[in-house]
């Protein structure tokens, strides 16, 4: 592939044809643009969490939304009891129903039905989305408090997922990781409650997960986490599901989904951009597209890159993704594709440069890769002709709009 760098000078020796085109200045405000539009149309997912001091909310909260997330006192409904958080930018939403047990004459359950409807007063996106009821495994049961205030829940409609929090695990003879005792005990008392006199109580039904939040040394890794995630997701409205994937931070694969959402739909507007082929020279017309992509991208990894990127920066990565170098190749080598984009080529070069682009977002959220140097990233993570080319030729036997998650 040909560098910005290598075309600058090496004219002479060129063809007509491969000479460099004239630098156009691409404008990166799309980048911007698309990321807060993205930012804006995630929404926000509400947890609701309740449960006793030291049973493990924070560290639950910690390990899988990252620590990130203040109180707000602004504006709010009056509540009782709770607290409400934000993260920094905004798709998570946090109803502590932490005062279960701070001295007031309200029952549990009196208490999240009060709060649940001043809650239901209050804005869209504010609304609980899921909630998690947390509980020690170690104490094997639900007290007749905790049911109704679980009943209370569900009685307002809210998918609630019993969390039994710090869970020890043993290695069993064959050296898999097994629950212990209590959380055994608590699993079947759940699978049909019974009260102390032995009489079934009607509890709502509910998912119940088992976890640790923390490592728990001869106890274990922690664990269960993963699961929660997915019940979380499962259960949560449709309009707080992107909020989610991108609220969450222990799953690359979850927002890798969304991510590949807006790819897909780029390479798809790409194809439409290009359905009247264009020479290669205007390869740049495709940059708003490929730029509000990636903006969009950055957004589901939580990456400002306003914040990350200096105007220099910004420039570079706006003319690298004008594409022409790659674009000329891809153009040259397909056999009867004569010196146009067309829109597969167009579709193929938006997606893998969506493709790559994720790949260096998901390395900037690990803390693996700076943004630093934008252009030394996108020439060793950039797409290459190869890649766009075996898409190509891929798709040519059938006529489809090409899906980010089948360039090689
Ligand atoms: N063994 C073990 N300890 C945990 C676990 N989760 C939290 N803890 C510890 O329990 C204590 C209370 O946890 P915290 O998250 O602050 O509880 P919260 O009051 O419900 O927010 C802290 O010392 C945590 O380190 C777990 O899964 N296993
Ligand atoms: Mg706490």
């Amino acid at each position: 592939m040909r560098t910005k760098g290598s075309t600058r000078t090496g004219g002479e020796k060129e063809s007509r044809d491969e000479r460099q085109d004239p630098v156009e200045t691409i404008d990166p405000t799309p980048l911007f643009e698309a990321a807060s539009q993205a930012r804006e149309s995630f929404g926000r997912f509400n947890l609701a969490i309740a449960g006793g001091t030291g049973v493990g909310k924070s560290s639950l909260l910690n390990a899988v939304f990252g620590e990130d997330r203040a109180a707000t006192g602004i504006g709010l409904p009056v509540t009782r009891g709770i607290h409400y958080y934000v993260n920094h930018d905004k798709t998570l939403g946090i109803w502590d129903f932490e005062g279960f047990e701070v001295g007031t004459t309200l029952t549990p359950a009196q208490m999240v039905q009060e709060n649940l409807s001043t809650i239901s007063t209050g804005p869209p996106e504010k609304q609980v989305s899921v909630v998690w009821y947390c509980v020690l495994s170690s104490v094997a049961r639900l007290t007749p408090a905790e049911i109704d205030a679980i009943r209370a829940f569900d009685a307002a409609g809210k998918h609630v997922i019993i969390v039994l929090t710090k869970v020890r695990r043993a290695r069993n003879l064959a050296g898999r990781w097994t629950l212990d005792e209590d959380a055994e005990k608590f699993l079947d008392f759940l699978a049909e409650p019974r009260d102390h006199r032995g009489e079934p109580i009607d509890l709502p039904t509910v998912t119940v997960i088992a976890t640790a939040a923390v490592d728990q040394g001869k106890y274990g890794p922690k664990h269960g986490l993963a699961d929660l995630m997915t019940a979380t997701l499962g259960l949560s409205p449709e309009v707080a599901q992107d909020a989610f994937r991108v609220a969450q931070r222990l799953s690359l694969p979850l927002k890798l989904e969304l991510a590949r959402r807006f790819t897909a739909a780029a390479a798809v507007s790409a194809a439409a951009a290009a359905a009247v082929p264009v020479p290669f020279a205007d390869a740049a017309m495709l940059a708003p597209i490929q730029l509000g992509m990636m903006g969009k991208i950055s957004a589901v990894y939580g990456i400002d890159l306003r914040v990350v990127l200096s105007a220099q920066a910004v420039s570079q990565l706006a003319t690298q993704i004008a594409g022409k170098a790659l674009a000329r190749s891809v153009v040259k080598l397909i056999p009867g594709a004569g010196s146009v984009i067309n829109a597969s080529v167009a579709a193929a070069l938006t997606a893998a440069s969506g493709e790559a682009w994720t790949r260096i977002c998901e390395r900037v959220f690990t803390g693996e890769l700076k943004l630093d140097d934008v252009e030394s990233l996108w020439s060793s993570y950039g797409p290459t002709v190869t890649q766009v080319l075996g898409w190509v030729l891929k798709n040519k036997t059938n006529s489809t709009i090409p899906m980010a998650a089948e360039v090689p």
